[in-house]
């Protein structure tokens, strides 16, 4: 046995004129709540520390970088690192990162139980537009504000295991799942911020958009024999509301655990990492089954392209 005792702490929601100060309070009352249930390591959402910025359209570019981190730890987050180190717990949290050379990324770390970085990821599947866009119920402007990630997806060996991080949309993807997968992935990490509604098309509410986000995880952790820990940024944001439904898969594609509020909430599971072994040396076994001779257009090619 492997045991990873993972906590998947799911935020409620960040208005714009919180502070940064005032978020970290709250994801350590959760860093807390999961020493008492013996935690190992802590899972944040997607851009942890503010609100979800990119619904809002911003021109001026110095509005733009006040939501960025230059540097990791920084005086807001410096309680994290200390309390986490304190505990002895692992953590992973997501943030906008501004690097020196002016690179704009949406970022996770992974930290050690001593709260060293240890690895960064940077979100390679940005969703949404660059321009406002009139026709949309609201904005998502991701594609204005960063930069597609430049570190690909690494996996590390950390924690007993071997652990690797995405961020929210790069979920719906199968490519995400299976680099990783093809480095031995045994959990994956990832934090979310999901609108309940879809700005272009008002029919497709919170129902559609939490089957969607078990779908895509389920997926990922069975086709990889993986466990997954998806983790949301959940609720109103100023009038904006988002899904929670935050989970922990295990490596057969079940839910383990699940939120059930929109707000500040902790799941906790025993994951036993060898539970992956099963699927990796049978129907997933890699090596034996891959066909990747008949793989080529998907590295080859971006969008679909149909027969004449
Ligand atoms: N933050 C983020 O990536 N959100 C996207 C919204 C896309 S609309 C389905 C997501 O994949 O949840």
């Amino acid at each position: 046995m492997r045991v990873l005792n993972v906590a998947a702490a799911q935020m409620g929601p960040i208005q714009k004129a919180e502070t940064r100060q005032k978020v970290v309070a709250r994801m350590l009352a959760l860093m807390d709540e999961a020493k008492a249930r013996g935690a190992d390591l802590i899972v944040y959402p997607e851009l942890a520390l503010t609100t979800f910025f990119p619904r809002w359209h911003m021109k001026d570019q110095a509005e733009v970088d006040a939501w960025f981190e230059r540097d990791m730890p920084n005086a807001a987050t410096q309680p994290l690192f200390e309390r986490s180190a304190r505990h002895g717990m692992a953590m992973s949290f997501g943030y906008a990162e501004l690097t020196p050379e002016g690179h704009h990324f949406n970022t996770a770390i992974l930290t050690d139980k001593r709260a060293r970085i240890i690895g960064k990821y940077r979100k390679v599947h940005l969703p949404g537009h660059t321009e406002f866009d009139p026709g949309r119920s609201f904005q998502h402007l991701e594609k204005r504000y960063f930069e597609p990630g430049d570190l690909g997806f690494p996996v590390w060996r950390a924690l007993g295991g071997v652990i690797g991080m995405c961020i929210c949309n790069d979920r719906r993807w199968p490519e995400t799942y299976r680099v990783m997968g093809l480095q031995g992935v045994e959990m994956i990490v990832l934090g979310y911020n999901t609108p309940s509604m879809n700005s272009q098309k008002a029919d497709e509410g919170a129902p559609k958009r939490l089957f969607h986000n078990r779908l895509s995880v389920q997926a990922g952790a069975y086709q990889n024999s993986t466990f997954v820990v998806a983790v949301a940024k959940a609720g109103s944001e100023d009038g904006h509301p988002m899904i929670g439904g935050s989970l922990i898969v295990d490596p057969d594609g079940e839910i383990v655990a699940e939120a059930k509020t929109e707000g500040d909430e902790l799941l906790v599971h025993a994951c036993d990492l060898d539970d992956t072994a099963f699927g990796k040396n049978t129907i997933f076994d890699f090596a034996r089954h891959r066909r990747i001779e008949h793989y080529g257009l998907i590295t080859s090619q971006t969008g679909a392209v149909a027969p004449e």
